[in-house]
């Protein structure tokens, strides 16, 4: 399929590493798809679902040890420690090469080598990248044909050229002691061994087009993120677009694909989705910043999506689809996860293969990672500019987390210095995203504390530069949220989801000067009276939203303790961030 020097001798060595009993390489075709599929459902790896009400749709089960991202086998393994930073895990690349050839030798006899060529970005736009994933499960081969462009075309665009990320993923044993994420971002590469699931094996996603990118794109002056990008369209018909950083399972395609609350939408508003989980930003010609999805498809939290709350994310997973972890349902054979319907299946095999009565089981029927893997075109809200090669132009950016008390429900920074500062003092509770504790608040700066391919203070660094590289009035503005602030009863004080809408139409109302705010010690507030509670006046009184937009003055106090101890894990922070740290110091005294 190609003769791409670079491609074919690296391929050529790692089959002599892994000894496959045969190579398949994926052009992209239906049929070869179709095949796999057939596969996949003959050795049980996958269940195909009932084609009336779930046509091209399949269930896969992971290991019962295999459910999230393991973030304590996560590594960067750049030449020194310090080029990882105090956030990461960091091993020698030569130790760590050693290591995972070990792990990988023989590891595909009796199986097939398939080679995945696959483009971040729409094949031949200038924001995209090439990859090669050489994997030995159909069930990657099948999600990464959903989640990025795969195939012959990829190839052609390459070339000869030798700018593409390499990717070797081994299941082995899915032995979790001997499990390891791998990247090396000086050489391009990835290695993932002993795992089957989602982020740690779908290496285009968060292994490229973040951890990989991120490093990229601080020496070719652009910048990969965890962010949604959406399109608000306010009643002029005019179309902004917002970029929002949340961690992991905490609400981005929920907000990309919003529909807005009744009045909003009769009025025209619309929200059109762009990504929902990764953003590639550059400056363009006309001097604003530029964001492009380099992804195809969502690989979504399942549990929690129903008609009310995401009904364009469930639209997205009604056809072509595969669902990972969620409960079947063998009376008609779809799916079912929690937070769906108040109507659990009775006769069903819940995520790790049991039987499951759901009106009587205690047991969860879905993982709380559970997820669906859906083509981007099934969403009905896919904004038009999903395929523009040139990405969309960017009025503001939005940081955000799951904080029960402290952060208010939104606040813009003051400048874009102050908004990378916003940015790196996020915390957020844990969630099922990544194996571990959840509901523990941590720092997780800019959402990619797990994400972020080298030392995290170069990288604020970078955006640092970036922001000094740009017009401020060009420049888009910078806001936090928090749709999880809860009241003492631990209940959400705001209803979030579809109402969300009222607080970006602030944001961009804000982005236009059209709107007027409070000025605090943390940045700027809406007045109450310019968010708009109309059709939700029984759920959030004129009083919760006082508390709400409130800055406790000295809950902040103990804030700059903690952002003080997590900054002090770094030798060197950005200056402009140690100014902006004073400043808030200064603000609260
Ligand atoms: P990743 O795919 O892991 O990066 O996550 P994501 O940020 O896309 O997360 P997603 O939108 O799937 O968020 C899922 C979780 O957030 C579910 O538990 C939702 O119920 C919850 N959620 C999303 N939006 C809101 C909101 O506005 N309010 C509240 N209270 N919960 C929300
Ligand atoms: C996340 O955890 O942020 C995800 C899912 O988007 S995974 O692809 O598994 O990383
Ligand atoms: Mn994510």
């Amino acid at each position: 399929m190609t003769s791409n020097k670079s491609v074919l001798s690296w391929i050529q060595e790692k089959v002599e590493l892994v000894k496959p009993d045969n190579i398949v390489w994926i052009d992209g075709s239906e049929e070869q798809l179709e095949q796999l599929r057939a596969e996949a459902c003959a050795t049980g790896e996958m269940i195909k679902l009932n084609e009336e009400l779930l046509p091209g749709c399949y269930l896969h089960r992971t290991a019962v040890n295999d459910v999230a991202r393991v973030e304590g086998r996560t590594f960067i393994c750049a030449p020194t420690k310090e080029e990882a930073g105090p956030t990461n895990n960091w091993m020698d690349p030569a130790e760590a090469y050693e290591m995972l050839y070990a792990i990988a030798k023989d590891s595909y006899k009796g199986r097939t080598m398939y080679v995945i060529p696959y483009s971040m970005g729409p094949v031949g736009s200038k924001f995209s990248k090439v990859g090669i994933e050489l994997t030995d499960s159909i069930y990657v081969v099948l999600n990464m044909a959903i989640m990025t462009r795969v195939g012959k075309a990829v190839l052609e665009a390459l070339g000869d050229s030798n700018d593409w990320v390499r990717g070797l993923h081994c299941k082995c044993d899915i032995d979790e002691e001997k499990r390891y994420i791998c990247q090396f971002p000086q050489d391009n590469t990835i290695i993932s061994v002993n795992s089957g699931y989602g982020g740690n094996v779908l290496l285009g996603k968060k292994c490229f087009a973040l951890r990989i990118a991120s490093y990229q794109g601080k020496n070719e002056g652009w910048q990969a993120e965890h962010m949604l990008i959406l399109g608000l369209q306010k009643p002029d018909g005019k179309i902004r677009y917002i970029c929002a950083a949340f961690p992991s399972a905490c609400g981005k395609t929920n907000l990309a694909m919003l529909i807005p609350p009744e009045g909003y939408y009769k009025n025209g508003y619309r929200v059109w989705c762009v990504g929902d989980d990764i953003s590639w930003i550059r400056k363009g010609e006309d001097g604003r910043l530029y964001a492009i999805n380099p992804e195809n498809g969502f690989f979504g939290v399942a549990p929690g999506t129903n008609e009310k709350s995401n009904p364009n994310a469930l639209a997205s997973t009604k056809q072509g689809t595969i669902f990972t972890n969620v409960a079947h349902n063998l009376d008609n054979n779809t799916v079912w996860w929690e937070g769906l319907d108040k109507n659990p299946p009775t006769n069903a095999v819940e995520w790790k293969g049991n039987p499951w009565n759901g009106q009587e089981s205690t047991e969860k029927g879905a993982h709380p990672n559970s997820r669906f893997t859906a083509p981007a075109k099934n969403c009905p809200c896919i904004s038009s500019e999903f395929e523009n090669p040139q990405g969309v132009p960017v009025s503001a950016i939005v940081f955000g987390g799951r904080r029960a008390k402290l952060a208010p429900l939104v606040y813009q920074s003051r400048d874009w210095n102050h908004g990378v500062f916003v940015g790196s003092i996020m915390a957020s509770e844990t969630t099922a995203a990544a194996a571990g504790a959840v509901g523990v608040v941590r720092r997780d700066p800019m959402a990619m504390l797990p994400f972020c391919g080298y030392n995290m203070a170069d990288y604020w660094q970078h955006w640092i530069d970036i922001g000094a590289g740009l017009d401020p009035e060009k420049a888009p503005k910078i806001f936090n949220v928090n749709w999880f602030r809860k009241d003492d009863e631990g209940n959400f004080m705001w209803p979030g989801f579809g109402d969300n809408l009222r607080v970006l139409d602030w944001i961009i109302d804000r982005c236009e000067g059209k709107v007027d705010a409070d000025e605090t010690a943390i940045g700027f507030v809406p007045k109450a009276e310019d968010i708009n509670l109309e059709g939700i006046e029984d759920e959030v009184s004129a009083e919760q939203l006082k508390e709400l937009l409130s800055v406790d003055v000295s809950l902040w106090g103990d804030e700059v303790a903690g952002i003080e101890e997590f900054y002090g894990k770094f030798d060197k922070i950005p200056d402009a961030l140690a100014a902006e740290l004073n400043t808030l110091k200064n603000n609260i005294k």
